[in-house]
């Protein structure tokens, strides 16, 4: 039996399914070929055991042995740690992962997702939203200049590249990529990876089984 046994929910709406933040975690466990199984919670009942791994009462959550981890960026770092697919072992190598980490995280995950809300209520106009495109626009522009010259975030693909692609696959999702050709690229190429195609498809049939 593998030790790592990924998390997630029993079954979600149709909406969110191939975007729940458990295909990170699938999309890295299939790139460094970790062996793995998913466990479900039930998405409508979030008892104590759920909020014992995942205080928010979210997925993912990763067990390893004996070991909890939540936090979807806090699950990439673990695995980092297990595979030089995932994460370079050299100290300047693993910072730079590090850092892009968080970026994808702190600095655009974070200025997407109330601009992903705003779309998926249809309030695309009027000064609020205004405000949430702009913001989002200009994490956009800062991203532009560093896609368009590189491959991946830290010299090789990473666990960055993981968390980078698939918070700009959102927002390409609601076609807010329609100015931003690096990133359009960037996410076409990441998500060209057998990996992610896998792990895609996984949580769809996963999610599929409950219906
Ligand atoms: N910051 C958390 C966010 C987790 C998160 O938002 N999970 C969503 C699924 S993608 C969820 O569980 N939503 C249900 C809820 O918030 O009640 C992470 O990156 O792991």
């Amino acid at each position: 039996m593998p030790d790592l046994i990924l998390h997630t929910y029993d079954w979600v709406p149709d909406a969110p399914r191939g975007f729940v933040r458990d295909l990170r975690v699938r999309w890295a466990l299939e790139e460094a070929r970790l062996p793995y199984r998913v466990e479900s919670t039930p998405f409508q009942e979030r008892g104590p055991e759920h909020l014992a791994h995942q205080p928010f009462g979210q997925v993912p959550w990763l067990t390893d042995g004996d070991v909890s981890v939540f936090e979807s960026g806090a699950i990439l770092l673990h695995l980092g740690e297990k595979s030089p697919k995932l994460m370079p072992a050299d100290p300047r190598g693993r910072t730079e992962v590090i850092e892009w980490v968080f970026a994808a995280l702190n600095s655009v995950e974070m200025a997407a997702l109330p601009w992903v809300m705003f779309n998926f209520m249809g309030h695309t106009s009027g000064p609020q939203w205004e405000f949430v495109d702009g913001f989002v626009k200009l994490r956009l522009s800062r991203m532009e200049p560093v896609l368009a010259q590189r491959e991946w975030l830290a010299g090789g693909f990473s666990v960055a590249d993981i968390l980078m692609a698939d918070v700009l696959r959102v927002i390409d999702n609601f076609n807010g990529l329609a100015d931003s050709p690096a990133a359009r690229a960037y996410v076409a190429r990441a998500t060209a990876r057998p990996a992610f195609h896998k792990a895609h498809a996984d949580q769809m049939a996963h999610f599929a089984k409950a219906d």
